[in-house]
């Protein structure tokens, strides 16, 4: 079957292609109005006429390349801030609790587009150590204190939130309202699953930035209420939403997310979903009040999300209620699921077509 060989081989060299320009990092972070580049990676040629980023608030990573998701590389301290990172980025972005903050992503050096549209986008915190700022912050490997604040999957339509980073858009991520003021690092993972359905097969976008946040709690009683974990050693290989065997069958819903629950802000009732939205180039200033959030209700009906694997594009910025764990059964999966298919059946039929990188 020689066509079947050539096939293979054509797929080989687009993998391999897409390897050498795929990946990335974080291109701009923006917190209380201001943006910071991201890191310049270490195995980046710097092309002519490029300028390297300068005041970057993240720190620097060895590689654009993914962790992938076997258990030595999970358990390896690249999980904590990215492959083998710098100990200290050149600057710390000051952010106002209860804000937004928003990570736009780029694949290698000049910037082309993030090239990858299906798994979750996690975002953890940890508090540096009294009298320890956050360009000399470096969390024990095997310390429990890192916090999750936001998890974004899929929306209803069931539109990844990282289909959005491929549309060129930033992701938005909300700061608690009322952590502890101070000095901490952002973690921030995008986790790729278009190979998920074999352990080790899920690859991790890992990056560390230094902020400094105010307006937040006077003390740390805040904090205390929530769910810490490692990094690295939260993950496992076959973790749910890390290894998805039935990816490409489906699942029509992801509505396991890894690691712990998502910190709730001063929420005393732990199915409040906290509302976090991409909304390119715009963190919205928004700060809490603590009040019980709207958009539990005017969403509809049930907090069971109407999740669908689909590698459509949005045609507005996905919204995705980021609701703590769940893993109760989703009912909407079988109704959605025929739209699914049809969306898929599109994209390989060569209609996706993103919009051209911003400059
Ligand atoms: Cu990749």
């Amino acid at each position: 079957m020689k066509s079947t060989t050539f096939s293979t081989l054509v797929l080989s060299i687009m993998t391999a292609a897409g390897t050498a320009f795929g990946h990335g990092t974080v291109d701009v972070f923006k917190a209380d109005g201001v943006s910071y580049p991201g890191p310049l990676s270490m195995d980046v040629t710097v092309a002519s006429g490029y300028t390297p980023p300068g005041n970057s608030a993240t720190r620097q990573i060895a590689t654009l390349e993914p962790l992938l998701s076997t258990q030595n590389i999970l358990d390896s301290t690249d999980m904590t801030c990215g492959p083998s990172p710098s100990s200290s980025a050149m600057t710390i972005a000051p952010i106002t609790a209860g804000s937004n903050m928003t990570f736009h992503f780029r694949s290698g050096s000049p910037p082309k587009l993030w090239p990858h549209n299906t798994g979750p986008i996690l975002t953890y915190m940890y508090r540096c150590p009294t009298n320890t700022s956050a360009d000399k912050c470096i969390p024990g490997p095997n310390e429990k204190g890192w916090f999750k604040i936001d998890q974004q999957g899929m929306d209803k339509k069931g539109i990844w939130a990282q289909a959005a980073m491929m549309q060129n858009k930033s992701i938005s991520v909300p700061v608690p309202f009322n952590i502890p003021n101070g000095d901490y690092l952002v973690r921030h993972e995008v986790i790729a699953l278009q190979n998920a359905v074999n352990q080790g097969g899920a690859e991790f976008y890992v990056s560390c930035t230094q902020v400094r946040v105010k307006g937040g709690s006077a003390d740390d009683s805040a904090l205390s209420a929530a769910d810490k974990v490692a990094f690295p050693g939260a993950y496992k290989t076959d973790s749910p939403g890390i290894y998805v065997p039935d990816l490409d069958n489906g699942p029509l819903h992801y509505d396991t997310f890894p690691g712990p629950a998502v910190f709730a802000a001063g929420a005393p009732q732990s199915n409040t979903p906290s509302p976090t939205e991409t909304q390119p180039n715009e963190p919205t200033s928004t700060p809490s009040t603590g009040a019980p959030l709207s958009s539990a209700s005017s969403d509809g009906a049930s907090p069971t999300r109407c999740t669908r694997t689909s590698v459509s594009l949005p045609a507005t910025p996905a919204s995705t209620p980021s609701a703590t764990q769940s893993t109760a059964p989703n009912q909407c999966a079988r109704k959605v699921s025929k739209r699914a298919l049809r969306l898929r059946r599109r994209m390989l039929q060569g209609r996706f077509n993103p919009r051209p990188l911003r400059t």
